[in-house]
């Protein structure tokens, strides 16, 4: 469980790191699964519903840069994304009562790995209130040298920056000019965690060590929480409760909201949709 002081932390700078999360043994169950599914990305040459690769990825080289809906594809990431440690930080931060919003295993090859632009991921999936955040587990330790994740500390109570260029939704701070202002690095062990608010500002480099960084995100929000973009059916919406009972009235708040729409022709995840951005900066460091 979080401090008092970790939860003013996290409110006052919209991210926070916690080390010690997870067992050596689930630890390891994480890295075995994974590397199940490098292997099984040498059969296949181009991004799918659930490998999104690098664009250099070959069936001798396997270079796989997201396992997309984790939870979905094996149940070990299902069992971490609802563990007992995990949702009772998520509950300090916002309430009673957790939601799933969407999931996802970030990696980094040695010497490569994709950069992240500069974003706020409220932009990609705004929701009534903006009790949304992203849980990172580290399956390695996530160092400067291996592309951390960067934060903006603050940004969350900042304002919603457009991600949109030329009418078109880019999934990243596309205002000319933006600089992001103090930046925090998330240094943190493997089988630490990293959390951090759906309108903080954050991106990452790419890798430039010879040491992998993966990093399961979990995007979890509270259960009044209500996405504006997707408009499920009851059904759908009741089985992404993760803990509590699913209710029918959002809770509103005055929060800023861009629509992501329209979205560039070859839209998937963060890194295909990021490639329409005309100033790459984090790419090229
Ligand atoms: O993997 C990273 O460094 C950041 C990922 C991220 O922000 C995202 O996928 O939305």
């Amino acid at each position: 469980m979080l401090t008092s002081e970790q939860i003013a932390f996290y409110h006052e700078n919209g991210y926070i790191v916690v080390e010690d999360v997870l067992s050596d043994e689930e630890l390891a169950a994480l890295r075995r699964v994974t590397d199940e599914f490098v292997e099984r990305s040498r059969a296949i040459s181009e991004s799918d519903d659930v490998f999104d690769l690098e664009p250099n990825h070959s069936a001798e080289r396997p270079r796989l840069r997201r396992i997309k809906n984790p939870i979905m594809q094996h149940e070990v990431y299902d069992q971490i994304f609802r563990h007992d440690g995990i949702l009772n930080i998520v509950e300090q931060l916002i309430g009673p009562g957790v939601r799933r919003n969407t999931t996802k295993l970030n990696m980094k090859e040695p010497d490569h790995g994709s950069a992240v632009e500069w974003h706020q991921d409220w932009a990609f999936y705004p929701h009534t209130n903006d009790d949304v955040l992203a849980v990172g587990v580290c399956l390695d330790d996530m160092t400067e040298e291996n592309g951390c994740m960067l934060m903006a500390p603050g940004s969350h109570k900042g304002k919603l920056y457009s991600h949109h260029e030329h009418g078109v939704f880019v999934g990243a701070v596309s205002e000319p000019g933006f600089e992001p202002g103090e930046t925090a690095k998330c240094l943190v062990k493997a089988g630490g965690i990293t959390i951090h608010h759906a309108r903080t500002l954050h991106a990452s480099t790419p890798n430039h060590s010879a040491n992998p960084r993966r990093l399961l995100l979990f995007e979890y929000c509270s259960l009044d929480s209500w996405p504006l973009m997707t408009g499920p059916t009851f059904e759908e919406y009741s089985a992404t409760v993760v803990r509590g009972e699913p209710g029918v009235a959002p809770r509103q708040e005055a929060v800023p909201v861009i629509i992501p729409l329209p979205k560039p022709e070859n839209a998937g995840s963060i890194f295909e949709i990021q490639e329409s951005l005309k100033n790459r900066e984090m790419a090229r460091r």
